[in-house]
């Protein structure tokens, strides 16, 4: 039998993390071999709520969890991890600017971008859920020097997860048959659900929906599906947050089938011309527990636009973020 890892999960007892310790515990993310140690990071006041998730762990008797570690000090949460999803974050309050919340973000993942460089595993695979989650990474990879900075990724698997349902729910087709769309950019509305590529049933998807609905209803129904969620439902999307999280840490980990692509915020390294550095979502294949930018994809003119408008906003971000002196 396998040697168990080891698995951070920060905001441990918020609403993501009710779903995800469940979905990570039962093997849905390393596979049914591989026992994992959970390492769960909240901030004071939450432990005793997050005591009692722990409580529903162990009642769940998951023969693949080896132990949970749990704590407020994210140099003993992050102790030899080998992966880290950093999902808690600091929610936009009312008449917050975007300059207010990147601080505040920045006064969360800048000591864990600390932390992690100190403490984790030299090959940790760290994925930022937290919102504004592409800037939010990119100040935790700028405050971890000792490690890769591809090491760092942020999550735009939910758009990509959307993107695929509301297409397969379009065309009528289940969404196995659906491949190869990409999210380019930033997890926010300036997001860019590309279907240039994507394939439903090997053939081409814009022949098979209407250009006019393409371009003026699905892309944005896609980036503004987070909304729908909290207009229909009250509260902000959960366990398909979850589920995704768990999709974008497996395929790193384990693969993307052969001649597929999924979509990962990552750190740019100047393809498709995108400004290296900034974490940016692009369509990738995996392999040994490596990603790589899928190369080659033609790029129309009504891409190009959508792509350098969210990686503007990115460089916003990252203007901002530096002025604050966050990375
Ligand atoms: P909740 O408010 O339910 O839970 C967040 C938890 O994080 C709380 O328990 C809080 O105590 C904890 N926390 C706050 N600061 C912390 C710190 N410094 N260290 C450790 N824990 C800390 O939010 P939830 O619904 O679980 O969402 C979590 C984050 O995911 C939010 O930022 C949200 O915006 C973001 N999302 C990102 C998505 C994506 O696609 N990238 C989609 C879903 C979600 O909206």
């Amino acid at each position: 039998t396998k040697q168990p890892v080891r698995v951070a999960v920060t905001g441990a007892a918020g609403q993501i993390g009710y779903s995800l310790l469940f979905r990570i515990a039962s093997g849905d993310m390393l596979g049914k071999d591989q026992p994992v140690i959970l390492q769960l990071l909240e901030i004071t006041p939450a432990l005793k709520a997050l005591n009692g998730v722990v409580m529903e762990l162990r009642d769940c008797a998951f023969p693949l969890l080896a132990d949970i570690v749990t704590s407020d000090d994210p140099m003993v949460a992050f102790k030899d991890v080998d992966y880290a999803l950093l999902v808690g974050a600091m929610p936009r309050k009312a008449g917050m600017e975007r300059g207010d919340l990147l601080g505040a973000n920045g006064g969360i993942f800048k000591p864990q971008g600390e932390a992690l460089n100190a403490v984790a595993s030299r090959d940790v695979k760290v994925l930022v859920v937290g919102n504004p989650a592409n800037t939010n990474a990119l100040i935790a990879q700028q405050n971890a020097p000792d490690l890769n900075p591809g090491q760092f990724t942020a999550m735009v698997r939910l758009d990509h997860n959307r993107a695929i349902s509301q297409l397969a729910e379009k065309t009528g087709k289940p969404v196995s048959s659906i491949k190869n769309l990409t999210i380019w950019g930033n997890h926010s509305s300036t997001q860019y659900p590309d279907l240039s590529q994507a394939t439903v049933d090997g053939q081409p998807a814009l022949d098979q929906v209407d250009r006019d609905w393409y371009e003026n209803s699905y892309i944005s129904t896609v980036a503004k599906r987070g909304a729908a969620i909290i207009e229909a439902r009250g509260l902000s999307s959960a366990a398909s947050a979850a589920s995704a999280a768990i999709d974008h840490m497996r395929d790193w980990a384990l693969g993307t089938p052969e001649g597929e692509w999924v979509s990962m915020g990552i750190p740019s390294d100047g393809s498709y011309g995108i400004p290296e550095g900034l974490i940016y979502g692009f369509p990738v294949t995996c392999k040994n527990g490596k990603y790589e930018i899928v190369q080659g994809l033609p790029v129309s003119d009504f891409s190009r636009g959508k792509m350098d408008a969210t990686a503007q906003e990115l460089s916003e971000e990252r203007d901002e973020v530096r002025k604050l002196g966050l990375v």
